[in-house]
């Protein structure tokens, strides 16, 4: 069992009686026509429920209804589903689903209703996911549709395989054998997609090659694009802004060129000649060294609209990223997404998205909400969360972030009032837009188990599940994805869930306490690095962050400092900004204090960092004693993967309390508090630590 099945594994349910209450309401499936998408639904019913209960369930589109059938379908593709008038369709868009509990002509049947086939899809999963986690299907009445409409994993993939910050191995997408071999394996990332409602897909970097909107890749595109399709799932690419010049011969890539209009224009309908459902671009400019509009000093809506309007005769949309921080560092980098967006609210097109990173900087263990969400009432926000564990410990940590997105989401910006989350801001309800979406950098490859760490899969599971609803809880998608992929036995779900949510915060404490943060070594990101200084930019340095010095530590973004608070509401502002309700977990985010700063629980600041950087470490013995004690209930494979790995995390949780408290005692000149262990080696020998090979870069 390596763990390629994911959270899809239909083993046969262990409790024979249980199983036999299940066949009594699921012993046949029925579904009238069969659409490519309606054939995944009910090849996945049948595998699933076959597998789970251990009977071959009759599968058939001609069978008569018995007490115990499930019914599946559309009224335009089942007289059965049309012939039940169900009211509740209406409200159910183009996505939703019904699951529902009832008697037909005197048999008690299940009925999994849709408007469309995909809704269809999204039903059958529902179904199988109530069967893996053994709840009950009687009485069944489940209305469901999707808050958000763009549910899209963005893949740093790199034509030649390599992935961006991935850290589970090489790209799915074998460019060279495309589009001629077709791998199980896209069906199989299309089901684990569809099974959560994902239903996009960026397949290329962000830091993006032209060379994949060229016929020599197109048909290529296609091909995926032609998998995905039965599942819901678009896909998109990375639009590189210097194309017209790349590949297509032009001087220029001005956005205001009527030759580089009409060459976006060709391209897109190029592009739909090839895949006619195409979902759009996802665009990097002027970021990180990406060409962009500004290079002719053009705005980024001007860049957007330019692609928007080459893809809307189509109804493709445009994500044009706000992960932007200029060549100039005087001003501090948190302010700079703020600065350069906002004053372009209500300039784009209205196929245009403008894809907000969580966090104002990079991805960190904790951010702050990013002023941006509820700064722009005028333009969709989409959001845009990592997967992929770029700063959390990479593939070798076991951290569950359902609870970072929550976080995130839940925040409230008080921009209209008290109850204007992020999430509110972010699925369209607070400013009244159609479009909604958000985004999740992938965290998987080709590796056995897709994603490097079992408990990766549980980020892309937890992301999915939020991505379709955000105020589903950390702890009920933790128990779905455990049950689904480990056990149901209670004592089981119940200890692991607790792993699970304290993991991340674990994690803040070995790396990046009380709101440090961008502490990381250089350019992997890989382990510690808070000695990092006199880098070409400043804002790439761990300096420029906490600027500890004998006296002091933290970045001032009070009114006395960089005061990009003034970013939020006054609310979220005051806060922040005092300290009498500053949260610690955010008090270097924010705010510069002496070494002595009395914290509420009366140490001092440099106790109370010492202290947590210990907790964080120590937390790693409860973790695998934790893990160990759950052998039993996991096969031999997959609970030697996580064991071997918990081992390595310990030693790199104990790295980083080591390398940071040597580093920052060296600034502050003070003793380790009580019960702090002290660094095993030197500051020098932290330093001086090399490594030639990390993944991802
Ligand atoms: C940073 C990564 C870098 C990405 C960049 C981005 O270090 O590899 O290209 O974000 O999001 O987190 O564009």
């Amino acid at each position: 069992e390596s763990g390629y099945r994911l959270w899809m594994r239909y083993d046969q349910i262990n409790d024979e009686a249980l199983r036999t209450q299940y066949l009594k309401s699921l012993s046949g499936i029925r579904i009238d026509t069969i659409s490519p998408t309606l054939k995944a639904a009910s090849d996945e019913l049948g595998k699933g429920l076959s597998g789970l209960l251990g009977r071959t369930l009759g599968l058939s589109s001609t069978a008569s209804i018995e007490a115990g059938s499930v019914v599946a379908g559309t009224p335009a593709s089942s007289s059965l589903i049309r012939g039940l008038k169900l009211q509740s369709l209406a409200g159910l868009g183009d996505e939703g689903y019904m699951l529902s509990s009832m008697v037909h002509n005197g048999k008690q049947i299940t009925v999994i209703a849709a408007n469309t086939d995909v809704g269809v899809l999204y039903g059958s999963f529902h179904l199988l996911r109530l069967v893996q986690t053994q709840q009950p299907v009687v009485k069944l009445s489940i209305v469901e549709k999707p808050l958000l409409k763009h549910r899209v994993l963005n893949h740093w993939d790199n034509l030649d395989r390599t992935v961006e910050r991935g850290y589970a191995g090489f790209s799915l997408w074998n460019w060279h054998l495309l589009p001629g071999y077709l791998q199980q394996r896209y069906i199989d990332y299309a089901r684990a997609n569809a099974s959560i409602g994902i239903n996009g897909t960026v397949l290329t970097n962000v830091n993006a090659n032209s060379l994949i909107l060229t016929e020599e890749f197109l048909p290529k595109v296609a091909a995926i694009a032609n998998v995905l399709r039965p599942y819901g799932i678009k896909v998109y690419l990375t639009a590189r802004f210097s194309s017209p010049i790349e590949i297509g011969k032009l001087k220029t890539a001005d956005p205001l060129d009527e030759s580089v209009k009409k060459w976006w224009k060709d391209k897109a309908d190029e592009i739909y000649r090839h895949i006619p459902d195409f979902g759009g671009f996802l665009v990097k400019a002027n970021s990180e060294g990406q060409p962009g509009p500004q290079n002719y000093g053009r705005s980024h809506a001007e860049g957007a609209n330019l692609l928007a309007d080459a893809l809307a005769p189509h109804n493709g949309i445009v994500m044009w990223r706000a992960f932007v921080y200029s060549h100039e560092v005087d001003e501090d980098r948190f302010k700079q997404a703020y600065n350069e967006f906002k004053p372009l609210d209500g300039q784009f097109r209205k196929n245009v998205l403008v894809q907000v990173k969580n966090g104002p900087i990079d991805f960190q263990p904790r951010e702050p909400f990013s002023p941006l969400f509820g700064a722009m009432p005028k333009t969709p926000l989409m959001m845009e969360f990592q997967i992929t564990q770029e700063y959390l410990g990479q593939a070798t940590h076991l951290v569950y972030q359902a609870p970072l997105y929550k976080e995130v989401l839940d925040a409230d910006t008080y921009v209209k009032g008290k109850g204007s989350t992020v999430a509110r801001v972010v699925d369209g309800s607070l400013d009244k837009h159609a479009l909604s979406g958000i985004a999740g950098v992938a965290n998987i490859g080709d590796d056995l188990n897709w994603t490097g760490h079992l408990f990766g899969q549980s980020n892309w599971y937890a992301f999915g599940r939020l991505a379709w609803n955000h105020q589903l809880s950390s702890e009920n998608i933790a128990d779905e994805w455990t049950g689904m992929t480990f056990s149901n036995v209670p004592e089981f779900k119940v200890s692991l869930r607790g792993m699970m949510m304290k993991s991340r915060e674990n994690l803040v404490n070995y790396m990046t306490p009380l709101g440090l943060h961008h502490i990381m070594g250089w350019d992997h990101h890989y382990g510690p690095g808070p000695w990092i200084k006199d880098k070409p930019r400043m804002d790439w340095t761990s300096f420029y962050y906490h600027k500890a010095d004998s006296v002091a530590i933290g970045f001032d973004r009070t009114a006395s400092g960089s005061n990009a608070l003034s970013q939020y509401s006054p609310q979220v502002r005051k806060f922040y900004g005092d300290l009498k309700t500053c949260p610690p977990e955010y008090l270097l985010w924010f705010h510069r204090l002496p070494w002595s700063h009395r914290m509420k629980t009366g140490e001092s600041l440099w106790e109370a960092l010492s202290q947590r950087y210990q907790q964080g470490a120590e937390s790693m013995d409860p973790l695998i004693a934790g893990w160990n004690k759950l052998a039993p209930y996991v096969d031999q494979e997959r609970f030697d993967q996580v064991r071997m790995l918990l081992a390595i995390q310990k030693k790199e949780a104990w790295w980083w309390h080591d390398a940071c408290l040597a580093y920052f005692q060296s600034r502050s000149g003070l003793p380790f508090p009580q019960g702090v262990t002290p660094p095993k080696e030197t500051l020098e020998f932290y330093e001086s630590q090399h490594f030639h090979f990390v993944p991802g870069i």
